[in-house]
């Protein structure tokens, strides 16, 4: 089976109300959508996108621009695409735009390659198990008054969620400190609760607000400084009895050692599109359970949930529902934890006259 073409299509997501994180303010997304054709007839399909649909072009192009890579190739040579596409983004750089670009087309190839074989991709790459603990991320952001916070977290155990997560941020730690209690006993002892700082803290701020929360007994405490400070984080990490949890914002295999090395994070949490894909998102998966440290995924959850079903030491499922819409197929749920389709592939499919009327809007 060749790849004949790498087709790349925009769509704007918004939500319903701009959140408030220490990122900024988020109100919609700009999405591309990749579409792999082979000469089989078979497609494989993947998504990346921008926060508030800023520099979207940028991304469209880099995928566009890795098409020579890999067009008139045999589709199942993925490890051998990321290992020229590797050596081609050498002069663009090694982080960023070139390895998005790198992880769009590596997801589209999986997808063809679990279409091609009627296999989800769980299985393809191995198979670990089909169900996955899994966390509400969609809310409890820092916008949110205590009363909403307490409101949205009671209706996430409504719906089942035994686990969930927050944001920090406030210029007053002690206000910070005051929102994780009132969800800790509107949640109580029993669920788990994270919080995500967005790389808002300094070293110093990071300790003492983390120090002012570990009797909330968080799950973890997520990306407390900026993303490119890991011998900070393993400095934060080493003073606070919670586990600290971060990697969104790192790169490949090479961003992910060097946390391991230096202890920067008691949970790795790859991102499918800042990874590398998920040829990438397995290396680092092998290589943290390699020192024995569990990875949890980063948004994406309909695409995250098949590599986490392929690792033994997954943690938590990040759901966060911004792109369900334009699939066909919906995420399920037992229990709190999500199932992993044994459909083909990534076992979601665009939902194309849905992304049209987006498109219309
Ligand atoms: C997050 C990521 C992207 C946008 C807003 C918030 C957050 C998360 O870091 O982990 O979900
Ligand atoms: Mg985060």
């Amino acid at each position: 089976m060749k790849v004949t073409a790498i087709e790349t299509t925009p769509v704007v997501v918004a939500l319903p109300q701009p959140i408030g994180s220490a990122l900024g303010q988020i109100a919609r997304f700009g999405c591309i959508l990749v579409i792999l054709r082979t000469d089989q007839g078979i497609t494989g399909e993947n998504l990346i996108f921008t926060l508030n649909d800023r520099r979207t072009k940028v991304l469209r192009q880099m995928v566009d621009d890795l098409a020579d890579v890999v067009v008139g190739r045999d589709a199942g040579h993925i490890v051998g695409f990321w290992a020229r596409a590797w050596k081609d983004i050498n002069f663009l750089g090694h982080k960023g735009v070139p390895v998005v670009g790198i992880s769009a087309i590596d997801g589209a190839l999986w997808d063809a390659l679990g279409q091609a074989t009627g296999l989800p991709l769980y299985r393809l790459l191995g198979g670990a198990q089909d169900r996955v603990p899994a966390y509400h991320s969609g809310g409890l952001w820092l916008s949110r008054s205590v009363d909403e916070l307490v409101a949205e977290a009671r209706s996430f155990l409504d719906q089942g969620f035994l686990a969930m997560k927050m944001r920090l941020g406030k210029a007053d730690p002690a206000e910070d400190a005051a929102r994780v209690r009132a969800v800790r006993e509107a949640v109580g002892p029993q669920v788990a609760l994270m919080a995500d700082a967005n790389q808002g803290q300094s070293e110093a701020q990071a300790i003492r607000l983390g120090r002012m929360l570990e009797e909330f007994q968080l799950a973890w405490f997520e990306e407390p400084l900026p993303a490119w400070d890991l011998d900070g984080l393993a400095r934060v990490a080493a003073a606070l009895d919670t586990p600290i949890a971060s990697g969104e914002t790192e790169y490949t295999r090479y961003g992910f050692r060097r946390m391991l090395e230096l202890r920067s994070a008691d949970i790795l949490m790859p991102d499918l599109q800042r990874v590398g894909g998920v040829s990438e998102f397995m290396r680092v998966g092998h290589m943290a359970e390699s020192h024995d440290v569990p990875v949890s995924s980063h948004l994406f959850p309909e695409t995250s949930i098949q590599v986490l079903g392929a690792l033994s030491n997954a943690s938590y499922l990040e759901y966060m529902p911004w792109f369900s819409q334009l699939y066909l197929e919906a995420l399920e749920f037992e229990g709190g934890r999500a199932v992993v389709p044994e459909r083909p592939g990534w076992g979601f499919r665009f939902d194309w006259d849905r992304i049209r009327r987006l498109q219309d809007q």
